[in-house]
């Protein structure tokens, strides 16, 4: 089955002040649908064809397939990035499994804030910031440009793109800004906890 560009889980506006429909606008309607398209260009005819997504990035990254790897995990990247963010979400509001894992794993909230905000500032150039499990535990990570946790054994549970797209426009370069904003603001953390119970 081909891939399909899906329509955002909210209003272009929803996000806003954090996350302005103008950066939704491109980043949904242009950049994520440019993945799609050269997905689907890349996985024609290929062994991959009709793979899951998960299994696709795990093969493309065995395999150092760069258009999907790149391609295809983006579009595996943005489906869940759309629903890592919600209205009036972010902060603390973690659902009572997730956050004792946060306790144990990895240090208490406070400290998953700052090493989350660290990874993402420090990605060089694009990337990801992520939450991710590995070996039944969490663990904070970043990745570079298309690439995820999948392809480093580890299932990812929260991202956030740190690629200039999602968030020159309402931050300039200001990543920091905007990964404080993401985590306080903007974190779907029901979405979280329901990848957290699948992948544990
Ligand atoms: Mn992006």
């Amino acid at each position: 089955m081909a891939l399909e560009l899906p329509s955002l889980p909210y209003d272009y506006d929803a996000l806003a002040p954090y996350m302005s429909r103008e950066t939704l606008e491109f980043h949904h309607d242009k950049h994520h649908q440019a993945y799609v398209t050269n997905g689907n260009k890349a996985l024609e005819g290929s062994a991959l064809e009709g793979k899951s997504l998960e299994e696709i990035c795990k093969a493309a990254y065995a395999d150092k397939n760069a258009a999907l790897i790149n391609n295809v995990g983006q579009h595996y990247n943005h489906l869940h990035f759309w629903n890592w963010m919600k209205k009036g979400g972010g902060g603390t509001k973690l659902p009572g499994a997730l956050a004792k894992a946060v306790d144990s794993d990895l240090g208490g909230y406070d400290k998953f804030r700052a090493d989350f905000i660290n990874a993402g500032t420090t990605q060089f150039g694009s990337g990801w910031a992520w939450l991710a499990v590995k070996g039944g535990k969490l663990e904070v990570m970043k990745t570079a440009n298309g690439e995820n946790p999948l392809m480093h054994g580890a299932s990812p549970i929260l991202g956030c793109d740190v690629w200039e797209h999602s968030y020159y426009i309402d931050y300039r370069n200001a990543r920091p800004k905007y990964l404080e904003a993401f985590v306080d603001s903007l974190i779907n953390w029901d979405y979280v906890a329901e990848m957290y119970e699948k992948a544990v």
